[in-house]
């Protein structure tokens, strides 16, 4: 399959359909001139025709985005946003037990959030965490529910199991045990995995495309390959939501413009001196808000600049109008 064709799930109406809608998966091709639809991805759903060629992009509900930069430090660095899934319901932010990020859970959780989906940060591995503090993850992840499974042992699968709903995408680095998490919940062995590297732990990236499959008890699971970066794309109220806790104590700031420094009546400074907010989340917070800062800055300045050449090629193919029309004369 290359990028001109596309799988798509598409139900079927079978004898018994009044009772239930059976599906299965045609190869249609992408059309190459509409660059709306070529830029679908996993999870969308997509009006085909009866050629089997796909017609039309269906609005998205939701969207994991994220950015995907080229040449960070480079001046003429160009940004540009990546769709990881769509229409997801429910996104599991895997992270390792055995090697938990709390810096990295929330960068995740802040994509997951401003996807519009709801999160739920799976601690993998559990049988090989053993000094795990869920307290810590729940900390990192205000408003979202945190469990630890097992894939091997089956700790903590009900559970996850009775939270899933809808479409549930499985995002996080590689290694952190998603498509083994997967084929648990699908009850067999669909995708591939690999033991993580021996020194560092890291994955191999062994799961190299995104892929959709219906889960048993209904819904349907997308498993994605493991993220080397995770930048973030016009991510201001994904943020707010992954540190409402600091959102919530800068409302009880004296002046409304606290910048959390060493203002008089900070609230923030306050819980961190209490030790009700741990100082690295107020650093992470600042981190992720400047970057997403950073990143809005490049970006409305790409489409400035994009918008103004698109006006002058406007112009320039408006005086050659006139010039033509005036020569006809
Ligand atoms: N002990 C233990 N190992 C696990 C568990 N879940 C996954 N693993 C192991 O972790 C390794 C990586 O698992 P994968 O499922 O391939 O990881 P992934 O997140 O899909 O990785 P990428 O596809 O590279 O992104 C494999 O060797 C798994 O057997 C678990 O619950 N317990
Ligand atoms: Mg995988
Ligand atoms: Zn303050």
């Amino acid at each position: 399959m290359d990028r001109s064709e596309c799988d798509v799930a598409a139900p079927l109406p079978t004898a018994d359909y009044q009772s239930r809608l059976t599906a299965a998966v045609v190869r249609a091709r992408l059309p190459r001139s509409d660059s709306d639809i070529s830029g679908l991805c996993t999870g969308d759903w997509v009006a085909l025709d009866g050629n089997r060629e796909v017609r039309q992009l269906l609005p998205r509900r939701t969207a994991i985005v994220r950015a995907a930069v080229s040449g960070h430090s480079d001046s003429r660095a160009r940004s540009a946003d990546q769709v990881l899934a769509a229409n997801v319901d429910t996104v599991l932010v895997c992270v390792p037990g055995d090697n938990v990020d709390l810096g990295r859970i929330e960068r995740m959780l802040a994509l997951a959030w401003e996807s519009g989906a709801n999160p739920v940060v799976v601690v993998t591995k559990a049988d090989l965490a053993e000094d795990l503090s869920l307290d810590e993850v729940r900390a990192a992840a205000p408003g979202a529910t945190v469990l630890a499974i097992s894939a091997s042992t089956g700790l903590g699968m009900e559970v996850l199991t009775a939270v899933l709903d809808g479409t549930v995408a499985l995002i996080g680095p590689s290694g952190a045990g998603k498509s083994t998490l997967a084929n648990a919940l699908l009850g067999s062995d669909v995708f591939a995995t690999n033991a993580v590297r021996e020194g560092d732990k890291r994955g191999r990236h062994t799961t190299v495309h995104r892929e959709l499959r219906a889960l048993p008890g209904g819904g349907t699971l997308i498993d994605t390959p493991g993220l080397r970066s995770v930048g973030l794309w016009d991510a201001a109220e994904g943020i707010g939501r992954t540190f409402s806790d600091i959102e919530s104590l800068s409302a009880e700031c004296r002046f409304g413009d606290c910048s959390h420094t060493g203002e008089p009546g900070c609230a923030v400074l306050a819980a961190i001196k209490s030790g009700v907010l741990p100082q690295r989340r107020l650093d992470s917070y600042r981190k992720l808000t400047r970057e997403n800062e950073w990143m809005a800055s490049r970006t409305d300045h790409r489409l400035r600049a994009e918008r103004e050449r698109a006006f002058k090629g406007m112009i320039k193919e408006q005086r050659r109008g006139y010039k033509e029309r005036g020569r006809r004369r």
